[in-house]
């Protein structure tokens, strides 16, 4: 694998866009991202763009209220699929290591080879981090009711039990079901308009690798938790996105 220095340069404008492009074509090399990884991706990218590549005033409330919820739940979980570890892996293990979580590792294409690859990794930034975070996920003993097949599988001392859990980049079948199992759930998704953004608890509307960033950032302020007004925090977002394409005009 190439060097990334040498394939993109820094003084590129685009250069943080195009070093977390760099992170999940080379995670796709090692087999830890499902085929349609790129496609999600691409997805988010298009919704960065619209938000101007920035966390804005709401997604920072909804970042500050996620963390409150974390901090006060009584066994708080980190779901990570394949995006979210190639992108940001190591700080989600950071942020577990804070809050003194697991992480469970929850994907929605699930194959033996993909599973392998993902642990591995956790594991690899787990000692290179010298942290010691519970890597759950590789073997599951309960199902998440209402979704079928190998999405489904999950662990009891993991996802099944947990109260409060946090799902960067979740599908919408997977955050109902989870919402259906009473659960916060916590999720972290650039698109507003997206099922898992509208059902879930707390709806973070922002790129995961600066949320993750914030999380950590706010983690030793242990804020409050408030009565957060989710629908009203996501159309802050879309009325953002508007202000923020008719100014390109004018
Ligand atoms: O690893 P697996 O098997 O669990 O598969 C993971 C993907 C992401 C392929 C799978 O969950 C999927 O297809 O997801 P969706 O339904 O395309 O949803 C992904 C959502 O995440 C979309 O709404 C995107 O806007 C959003 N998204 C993509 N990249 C980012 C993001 N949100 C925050 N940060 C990103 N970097």
């Amino acid at each position: 694998m190439l060097d990334e220095e040498n394939i993109v340069d820094p003084s590129h404008p685009r250069y943080n866009s195009l070093m977390i492009r760099k992170k999940i074509a080379d995670a796709g090399v090692k087999g830890m991202l499902a085929d349609s990884a790129m496609i999600a991706h691409g997805r988010g990218e298009a919704y960065d763009y619209l938000l101007g590549e920035r966390t804005i005033p709401s997604a920072m409330i909804a970042t500050k209220e996620a963390v409150a919820r974390l901090v006060n739940a009584e066994r708080p979980v980190i779901s990570l699929n394949g995006n979210a570890i190639a992108l940001a892996g190591a700080d989600f293990l950071t942020l577990a290591s804070q809050l003194g979580c697991p992480v469970e590792i929850n994907i929605f294409y699930r194959t033996p080879e993909r599973m392998g690859s993902l642990i591995g990794h956790l594991k690899m930034l787990n000692s290179k981090l010298e942290l010691d975070v519970e890597i759950l996920g590789g073997i599951p003993d309960e199902r998440i009711p209402g979704l079928e097949g190998p999405r489904g599988a999950c662990q009891s001392n993991g996802i099944f039990n947990s109260d409060t859990i946090l799902v960067p980049l979740e599908d919408g079948d997977r955050c109902e079901a989870l919402v259906a199992m009473g659960k916060e759930v916590l999720v972290i998704d650039l698109n507003p308009l997206s099922r898992s953004s509208r059902k879930c608890t707390v709806g973070i509307v922002d790129e995961v690798t600066r949320v993750t960033k914030n999380m950590i950032q706010l983690i030793p302020e242990k804020p409050n938790v408030s009565d957060f007004d989710n629908s009203k925090n996501l159309q802050a977002a879309l009325d953002h996105i508007i202000d923020n394409l008719s100014d390109k005009f004018n």
